[in-house]
């Protein structure tokens, strides 16, 4: 048994080494590694690996035992050679031809919102999102949003869609739906497109991008175009009443601060914004996984 201070010092470490962990994931799906394996007839020696990859022998070995100890990968040991293959997770999550695989999502992580999370302290100093900082443009001078390029918003927008191939049913569960017969999944340009004739009005991961005041002038325009009986459900991570938690909440709000001009909220917040649109009733209902889901009706 080790000592209450032991115990501090044990998860000290281990939040401190996050971002190696982080890392190792990064690494392994950019390089292909779980997809190699997928695709291979058995199991792989590192050096197999390594030659099929063009990487080098000793990192390809050590990132290989690593991604074991992590359950990213399992090895066997056969006449003395270890043979690497996918663990259930790798096979589900990380191999590219499953129907969840979040490889697009993990690539968005590693090449934008990590270099991002490099700055976080300045972000707490100044409350400013860190383009600038991270790859020298001034947001304003962005290709659009928070894009800097056509190809990282396509990206952005095929790793939102992993993720949704998980967590999304959840969210549509929440509520009955039934009485919305047509359903429009507000996107693109809302801030200026007229918006298509709908009974309800999809925002899934939108106003956590967005300040107070963007959020209301959208809200507002989706009021105006609700007929009586329509509304829109707005689908994010809410954040406790007190805004302490959960963690993942917490931690997406900051990623909103270092990449965005936004914050996650908490159903009170949420609230306030659809009741000074002009929306009646509002209803927020936890799902217990990822995203959470807030009805409101004109
Ligand atoms: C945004 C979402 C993200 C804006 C910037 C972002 C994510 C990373 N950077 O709307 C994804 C956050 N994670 C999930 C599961 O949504």
């Amino acid at each position: 048994m080790s000592s209450p201070e032991e115990q501090a010092f044990r998860l000290l470490t281990e939040y401190s080494n996050g971002f190696m962990v982080s890392q190792v994931l990064f690494a392994a799906c950019e390089l292909g590694v779980f997809d190699l394996l997928a695709e291979a007839p058995e199991p792989l020696g590192a050096a197999a690996v390594a030659a099929r990859l063009g990487t080098s022998s000793h990192g390809t070995e050590l990132l290989l035992d690593t991604c074991v100890s992590l359950k990213l990968l399992q090895v066997e040991t056969k006449t003395g050679k270890a043979l690497y293959q996918n663990t259930e997770l790798s096979s589900t999550y990380l191999v590219r031809a499953s129907p969840k695989c979040q490889g697009n999502m993990l690539r968005y992580l590693a090449r934008t919102t990590y270099l991002c999370w490099g700055h976080l302290t300045q972000a707490v100093r100044d409350g400013r999102n860190q383009y600038l900082e991270a790859f020298g443009v001034p947001s304003d001078q962005l290709f659009s949003a928070i894009y800097r390029s056509e190809d990282e918003r396509l990206q952005f927008m095929r790793g939102l869609q992993d993720v949704w191939s998980v967590s999304g049913r959840p969210v549509l569960g929440a509520f009955d739906l039934s009485p919305f017969p047509l359903i429009c999944d507000v996107g693109g340009d809302f801030f200026k497109d007229p918006l298509p004739e709908a009974d309800l009005y999809i925002l899934a991961r939108v106003l956590h991008d967005w300040t107070d005041e963007r959020c209301s002038r959208l809200l507002a325009r989706i009021h105006g175009a609700c007929k009586p009986g329509g509304g829109v459900l707005v689908i994010e991570s809410l954040l406790a009443a007190d805004g302490r938690g959960p963690l993942t909440a917490q931690l997406y709000s900051l990623n909103m601060l270092v990449q965005t001009e936004g914050r996650e909220r908490t159903p009170a917040q949420y609230r306030a914004l659809l009741a000074a649109a002009g929306f009646r009733h509002v209803q927020c209902r936890r799902t217990g996984g990822l995203y959470d889901a807030i009805l409101a009706t004109r």
